[in-house]
C-alpha cells in the first residue's frame, strides 16, 4: 500500500473479500497489537485480519500480493525481537490466527498431533496429555504464545536439553506463501527425503517466507515420573560439571537445567509476591534441574544417588529436592519469573547468547568483565539454558542510577557482548530470532554467503517483498 488513500479502498475491497468477521479496523482492536511484549517497538496498521481458515489466509495473500499490502503475522505477541510489530507507516495489514484454534487430529499411536497454528502452546500440551502422551516445548509464555509463532520463532524454552527447539518437535507444517499457494505437508512421516525440506525452511523464518496456517507435532509418552533440585552452587564451572554429572548418571533422562544466578533470585523475591525462597544454602549461582522418565522410574532415588556423588566431589554447596507438586511449583517459579522481575525491577538491556556448552563459565568470566567496565549502572543478571550453552546475559539499573545513563550503555555493551560471542564462536540470538531488533547484528555477524542466500531465498518465494517486510533482513525498496 503506498498511502493512507489507498488504505481505505483496499481494506473495503478485503473486507468484501473475508468477510466483516475476518477484518476489523477499529482503535480497540488493533491498539493491543502495535507495541512489542517488551515494549521496544511501537508501530500502526491499516487492519486487522483475523482469517478463520487456510483457504482464508491464501485468498488474503494473493490479494496482498497483488496489490502489494504489506502482511504483518501476530500470534501471541510474547516475542522478543519485534517480529510481530508493524512499522510506522500504517499501511501494513496485521494478521492474527487466533480464530485458526482447533486441534485437528491427536493420533496417539503416530505419536503425532495436528494443530492450527493459532492454538496456544499450552492448548496443545493439554491435548496431548488428553491421549496421554507428552508435548515437551515448554517456555514461560506457554499460555499465551501460539504454535504459529513457536514455528516462526523456532522457540527453545527449558526441555532443548533433552527434547531439542520447535524444529526438533516438528514432523511437518501447513503454510501459505506469498502469493496465496497452499504447502500442506501435514503427514506424520518421520522419514521423508524428498527434495528440499521446506517445512525446515519455514521453521525460525519470522513470518517472512510464508503464514504457517498448522503443524504436525511429535509427541512422547506421558511422564510418569520426575525429580526436581534447587542447588546452591559455587561457579559456573561447578555447574557445569554438574550438568555432566547429571546427564551420564540419569542415563540422559535430564529434561531441564537451568542456571540462576543470586542476583536473579533476589530480584524474584523482591518482586514476585508468590515467590517462596527456596531454603538453600546462599550462594553465588543456582540450578533448576529436573529428570524425568516414561517409567515408573524412581527419579527421587537416581537424583539424590547423583547429588549425594557431586557433594563428595564438592560440586554442589546445598540441595533441596521438591517433595511434592506444590514444591516443584515453587522451584519453577522461581526460575520462570526471573524476566517478570526484571521487568518490574526497571530498565535492562538484554542479550539472548550460546557458546559450546563447555565455554559457558569462560563467557561468564569475560561477559562480567565486560558488564563492569561498560555499565558501572548496572548489574549483571545472567541467567538461562546452561544445558544449552544459551545465557540470557542480561544487565539491570541499580536501584537509583540515572536511566538515561543507564541505557546510554546499551549500544556499546551489545557490541562488546556479541564480538565476545562470535570471537568464541557462539550466537548473539540463540532462541529469539532476529526481528527488527537484531537485523542489524545478523549483517555485521553473517557470512556475506550466508546473507547472500537468505536474501535469494527471501526473493525467491516473496519477490513483492509483502511478508513481515523489514524484518530479519533489511527491506528493500520494490
Ligand atoms: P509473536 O511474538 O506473535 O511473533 C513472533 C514472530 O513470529 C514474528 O516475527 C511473527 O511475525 C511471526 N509469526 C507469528 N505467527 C506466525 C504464523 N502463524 N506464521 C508465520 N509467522 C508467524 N522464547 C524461547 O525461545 N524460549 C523461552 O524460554 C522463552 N521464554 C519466554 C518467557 C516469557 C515470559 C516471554 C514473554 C517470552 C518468552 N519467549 C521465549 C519468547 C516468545 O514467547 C517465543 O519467541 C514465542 O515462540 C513467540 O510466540 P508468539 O506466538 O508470541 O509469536
Ligand atoms: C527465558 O528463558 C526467556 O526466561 C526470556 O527466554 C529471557 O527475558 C529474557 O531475557
Ligand atoms: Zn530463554
Amino acid at each position: 500500500m503506498r498511502d493512507a488513500t489507498d488504505s481505505v479502498e483496499f481494506v473495503s475491497q478485503l473486507r468484501e473479500l473475508l468477510g466483516p468477521d475476518s477484518l476489523r479496523t477499529g482503535p480497540d482492536d488493533l491498539a493491543p497489537l502495535l507495541a512489542d511484549h517488551r515494549q521496544l517497538f511501537r508501530g500502526r496498521a491499516a487492519a486487522l485480519a483475523l482469517p478463520d481458515s487456510t483457504a482464508e489466509v491464501s485468498r488474503l495473500l494473493a490479494f496482498c500480493n497483488t496489490h502489494r499490502i504489506s502482511v504483518v503475522p501476530q500470534g501471541g505477541n510474547t516475542g522478543y525481537c519485534g517480529g510481530a510489530t508493524p512499522d510506522e507507516s500504517g499501511t501494513a495489514l496485521l494478521l492474527s490466527l487466533r480464530r485458526m484454534r482447533r486441534i485437528r487430529a491427536v493420533n496417539a499411536d503416530d505419536f503425532a498431533l495436528v494443530a492450527d497454528a493459532g492454538c496456544t502452546l499450552a492448548e496443545v500440551q493439554v491435548a496431548a496429555e488428553g491421549a496421554d502422551r507428552y508435548f515437551p516445548l515448554s517456555l514461560g509464555s506457554e499460555g499465551s504464545c501460539q504454535i504459529g509463532g513457536n514455528l516462526a520463532t523456532n522457540a527453545g524454552g527449558t526441555a532443548v536439553l533433552r527434547y531439542g527447539m520447535m524444529r526438533d518437535l516438528t514432523l511437518g507444517i501447513e503454510a501459505v506463501l506469498a502469493d496465496g499457494s497452499v504447502i500442506s505437508q501435514l503427514a506424520p512421516l518421520r522419514k521423508d527425503n524428498t527434495g528440499y525440506d521446506l517445512r525446515q525452511l519455514l521453521i525460525g523464518s519470522e513470518g517472512t517466507l510464508g503464514i504457517i496456517t498448522a503443524a504436525c507435532l511429535k509427541l512422547f509418552p506421558a511422564v510418569r515420573a520426575r525429580a526436581t533440585a534447587w542447588i546452591s552452587v559455587a561457579s559456573a564451572d561447578q555447574a557445569l560439571s554438574l550438568l555432566a554429572l547429571l546427564r551420564e548418571r540419569s542415563a540422559d533422562r535430564l529434561v531441564t537445567c537451568e542456571l540462576v544466578p543470586q542476583a536473579a533470585l533476589n530480584l524474584v523475591l523482591q518482586h514476585i509476591p508468590a515467590a517462596r525462597d527456596p531454603g538453600t544454602a546462599a550462594a553465588p549461582w543456582y540450578l533448576l534441574v529436573e529428570l524425568a522418565s516414561s517409567g515408573e522410574d524412581d527419579m527421587d532415588g537416581l537424583l539424590q544417588a547423583a547429588l549425594a556423588q557431586a557433594l563428595e566431589r564438592d560440586l554442589v554447596l546445598d540441595a533441596a529436592l521438591a517433595r511434592n507438586g506444590a514444591q516443584r511449583e515453587d522451584f519453577w517459579r522461581l526460575r520462570e519469573s526471573v524476566p517478570a522481575a526484571q521487568r518490574v525491577a526497571g530498565a535492562s538491556l538484554k542479550h539472548d547468547i550460546s557458546v559450546p556448552v563447555a565455554r559457558i563459565p569462560e563467557f561468564i568470566r569475560r561477559g562480567s568483565a565486560l558488564v563492569e567496565q561498560h555499565v558501572p549502572e548496572g548489574f549483571l543478571v545472567a541467567y538461562g539454558h546452561i544445558g544449552d550453552g544459551n545465557l540470557h546475559f542480561n544487565v539491570n539499573q541499580r536501584p537509583g542510577a540515572d536511566s538515561a545513563a543507564f541505557l546510554a550503555r546499551e549500544a556499546p555493551l551489545k557490541r562488546a557482548v556479541h564480538d565476545l560471542v562470535a570471537s568464541m564462536g557462539g550466537s548473539f540470538s540463540a532462541e529469539h530470532g532476529i526481528g527488527q531488533l537484531k537485523v542489524a547484528e545478523l549483517e555485521r555477524y553473517a557470512q556475506p554467503a550466508e546473507l547472500a542466500a537468505m536474501r535469494a531465498i527471501k526473493h525467491a518465494l516473496d519477490p513483492n517483498g509483502i511478508l513481515n517486510p523489514g524484518k530479519v533482513l533489511r527491506s528493500t525498496p520494490p
